[in-house]
């Protein structure tokens, strides 16, 4: 059986890919494991709506009855946002869940190999996984890095998970060549503050800018994807100092309880979003959806390039 076979792309994607009109893509796993039930299905449809308002297809991706899915139902949706029974999928869990008929939620690896399947460039997402802090003894490194080393799509962001190393991260994705760019900004976010600290090499102003090096990149043939650095709207920032203790006694705990691997992200963004009484979530929110929005004029841009080439 070939990858059609295992592809279900809902028709209106499937007729927007034909007409070159823009999609972009969403992933399952912030709404099983990165949210909590059932505020998480307000903001599944929330994401959708907002590329709708953009002109743009939302693309949300899913394993289901051994379905890759390229776009989901409102039902298929809400399914996805209750977390009983949904494993969080990533590159290596496909096959065993496809085989086995089983549900599960993508990873933001897992949305771009869909994605790349679909001929999606785009995808937005709250933020990607990364090198965890202590990586460089647990080697708990996220497989979304590998993905972006070798996937064609562009993943826009408001930069890494804050409870991971930041520094780290981005030395791995410069290892793997993976360009990131900042959106409007000089360092690479962190997720609930517009600064990290680490500053990046490359600052894009506007939309069609990242467009023509997404472009530029796939037309050389070169492997693997983007990471585009949008921070997190000014007005729903959080303090730096205060996230960071916050995140440092929920790692503690999650320690302490002997979490790990891929367990430690939902139970930590749980904690924070405790320890914050919701502000936390609030902002989390907020930073996805400021990506969904950017996501869309980055895949409009990117297809007026794509139309006038012949
Ligand atoms: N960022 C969030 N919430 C999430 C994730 C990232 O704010 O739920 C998810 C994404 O799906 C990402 C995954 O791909 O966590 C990475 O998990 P791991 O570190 O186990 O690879
Ligand atoms: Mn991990």
């Amino acid at each position: 059986m070939n990858v059609e076979y295992y592809l279900d792309i809902r028709p209106e994607i499937a007729d927007a890919l034909r007409e070159n009109r823009p999609v972009v893509a969403l992933e399952s796993t912030i709404l099983s494991h990165g949210m909590p039930y059932p505020e998480n299905i307000e903001f599944a449809h929330k994401a959708e709506k907002i590329l709708r308002e953009e002109g743009v297809i939302p693309a949300t991706t899913a394993i289901i009855g051994g379905k890759l899915k390229v776009g989901l139902s409102p039902e298929e949706l809400d399914l996805m946002c209750n977390p009983v029974d949904i494993g969080k999928v990533s590159r290596r869990d496909v096959a065993v869940y496809l085989a086995a008929g089983k549900t599960g939620a993508t990873t933001v690896a897992t949305t771009m190999m869909i994605a790349a399947m679909a001929g999606i460039r785009v995808f937005a997402t709250g933020g990607i996984g990364g090198v965890h802090r202590g990586g460089e003894n647990t080697m708990d490194i996220s497989a979304d890095l590998q993905e972006l080393a070798s996937t064609p799509v562009a993943v826009v962001c408001a930069g890494a998970k804050m409870i991971l190393d930041l520094g780290l991260t981005l030395e791995y994705l410069e290892t793997m060549g993976v360009p990131v760019l900042g959106f409007r900004t000089d360092e690479f976010p962190a997720f609930y503050c517009r600064r990290s600290g680490f500053k990046l090499d490359y600052r894009a102003e506007s939309e069609e800018e990242i467009a023509r090096i997404m472009k530029v990149k796939w037309d050389l043939g070169l492997k693997g994807g983007l990471v585009i650095g949008n921070p997190i709207p000014e007005e729903y920032e959080l303090d730096y100092d205060r996230m960071n203790a916050v995140i440092t006694d929920a790692l503690k705990k999650a320690d302490e309880q002997g979490i790990r691997g891929k367990y430690i992200t939902p139970f930590v963004l749980a904690e924070l979003r405790e320890m914050t009484d919701g502000v936390s979530f609030a902002s989390n929110l907020e930073l996805a959806y400021n990506n969904i929005r950017v996501a869309g004029r980055i895949a409009a841009a990117y297809n007026e390039l794509m139309k006038n080439v012949s």
